[in-house]
């Protein structure tokens, strides 16, 4: 005969670990957060909803590359030259539709796509995505991610997309994340009001708020920098980068953008792509790389430079445009900046 529990009469179940609990879901955290949104009328929710419902597909793929022939380039290059694997490619379709079929987004810019993609929609938001960041780690089973930025139009909706829409500058960010694919995937997020972070679940297919209020330590004994390009750094660069080891900080360089910030952001610490005599510019891309989590540095307490201005006050003049990127720690990038000015 089964035996019906009834949780009142056994407080010892309720409190024990078998009944532990599984924490707010994300879907619910969105929608008791709604209101915090400027024009909270739930399709910013819903966005970040087919954001991270792309993001579980992507996460299923990422996790069986290996065993479905989805490692390795497709053979063709974007247009930054650089070669497209077919986890990139994935990764930008599965966005694309989600964000497509969601229909809240008019218009999207993509690392993986040479023009922006217009959406034909009712829209009122554009978004700025890196797909999959971190592509030289993606065969090695290395932690990658995706980087998204969220803007709402600022031409009247239903006419054509103008480049006012698209170029915006990072300070008209609405709402902007991560997803990190790594031993465990998370979703980090800020729409202006602090930082969350959540972790998915996978026996469930849900994400859950593990990491509330997000703050960045604002010193920290980390720095992550690429050394291997030392010789093409500037020489005030070569300076902080051995202030950092007169002050025995420990060198940390994953080669995704996404998993060193991250790791930085928890303990503290400070990630550089500088100019270089090879990338005059800086190599990573300012719409849908710096910009979101410039944003997300500063929500939590940090910084983020291009070594002269404030990245979030850098106006566009291109989709793909480059910067010199410091972020991390608030300490720690302002030291950096002393020594790059
Ligand atoms: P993509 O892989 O999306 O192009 O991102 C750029 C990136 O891979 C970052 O994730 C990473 O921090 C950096 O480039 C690594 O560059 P390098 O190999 O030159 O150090």
């Amino acid at each position: 005969m089964q035996r019906s529990i009834n949780i009142a009469s056994t407080p010892s179940i309720e409190t024990s670990r078998i009944a532990q609990s599984i924490g707010t879901a994300l879907d619910r955290f969105i929608k008791n957060n709604q209101n915090q949104f400027a024009y909270a009328s739930g399709e910013l929710s819903q966005l970040l909803r087919d954001i991270a419902l792309a993001s579980k597909v992507v996460n299923r793929e990422v996790n069986k590359a290996g065993l479905i022939d989805l490692m390795g380039a497709v053979g063709s290059q974007n247009m930054a030259g650089d070669e497209q694997q077919k986890l990139d490619v994935l990764a930008n379709i599965r966005f694309t539709r989600a964000l497509a079929k969601g229909g809240e987004v008019c218009a999207l810019v993509s690392e993986e796509s040479e023009s922006f993609v217009d959406l034909n929609n009712e829209g009122k938001y554009v978004i700025a995505i890196d797909p999959l960041d971190g592509s030289s780690n993606i065969d090695v089973n290395v932690s990658i991610g995706t980087i998204f930025s969220i803007y709402r139009r600022k031409s009247p909706v239903s006419t054509p997309i103008r480049e006012e829409d698209i170029l915006q500058l990072g300070s008209d960010q609405v709402a902007a994340g991560y997803v990190l694919y790594g031993s465990s995937t998370m979703l980090v997020y800020t729409t202006g009001h602090g930082v969350n972070g959540f972790t998915y679940e996978p026996t469930l297919g849900e994400y859950f708020l593990s990491h509330p209020h997000m703050q960045m330590p604002a010193e920290g004994k980390i720095y992550s920098i690429n050394e291997g390009s030392y010789n093409s750094f500037a020489e005030p660069v070569k300076r902080y980068v051995q202030h950092c080891k007169d002050q025995n900080y420990t060198a940390r360089y994953i080669g995704s953008l996404v998993a060193d910030f991250h790791r930085n952001m928890l303990k503290g610490g400070i990630y550089i792509y500088p100019a270089t005599a090879k990338d005059k510019f800086g190599k990573l891309r300012l719409m849908y790389e710096c910009n979101a989590l410039a944003y997300i540095a500063e929500q939590a307490g940090g910084m983020a430079s291009d070594g002269e201005q404030r990245i979030l006050d850098i106006k566009p003049g291109s989709l793909h445009q480059r910067t010199a990127f410091y972020v991390g720690s608030k300490n720690m990038v302002e030291t950096a900046i002393a020594y790059i000015k």
